[in-house]
């Protein structure tokens, strides 16, 4: 099993843009195995191939109870939204940090399977929320950023804070 490392905020590396997947290899398909064990490990319900480091448009999620329901979907595109919905949103790249986003409520999105070929789904309530958030850290994108820049420097301070106890708790090896 390999865990891979989740950048933080405010690391500037989270804000890249990715790039469209041109190879369906088994590179490719090794990176979603990995980026699932990952999620699951953290736990988290979903996760983009921003957040470990590797900037191409490709992201795995599982908003299932069962955590039985994995999905990758690479080179996604929104091709329709409606409605809106509020959701209290985390994510692992800004740990312990919770907050209100306003998003589309039921979205279209095309994507393409770890083969290439193309896929065509609807998604509502939490999945399409989830779908956002992760499309959002492949344009660079925090939810973080919708926020007031005052409650995304509370964020910032609040994360330092709490790197610091890590740090003093448990303090690396010389
Ligand atoms: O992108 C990420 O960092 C993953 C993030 C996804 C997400 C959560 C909530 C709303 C929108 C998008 C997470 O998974 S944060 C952890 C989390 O929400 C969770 C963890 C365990 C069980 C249930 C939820
Ligand atoms: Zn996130």
């Amino acid at each position: 099993m390999t865990l891979l490392n989740i950048l933080e905020f405010p690391d500037p590396r989270l804000r890249t843009r990715a790039k469209p997947v041109e190879k369906f290899d088994a590179a490719l398909k090794q990176l979603s195995v990995d980026m699932l064990e990952t999620m699951y490990a953290a736990p988290g319900i979903g996760l983009a191939a921003s957040q470990v480091d590797r900037h191409i448009q490709m992201l795995v999620l599982d908003v299932s109870e069962e955590k039985d329901s994995p999905m990758t979907l690479v080179n996604p595109r929104i091709l329709e939204r409606s409605g809106s919905q509020t959701c209290q949103e985390g994510c692992l790249s800004v740990p312990g940090i919770f907050a209100d986003v306003d998003r589309a409520d039921r979205i279209r999105v095309a994507a393409q399977d770890l083969k290439g070929e193309p896929i065509e789904l609807e998604a509502d309530g939490l999945l399409a929320v989830c779908i956002q958030h992760e499309m959002d850290h492949l344009i660079g994108k925090l939810f973080v950023d919708y926020l007031s820049p005052l409650k995304r420097d509370m964020v910032r301070k609040k994360l330092e804070k709490q790197r610091r106890h890590a740090d003093v708790a448990s303090p690396a090896s010389a």
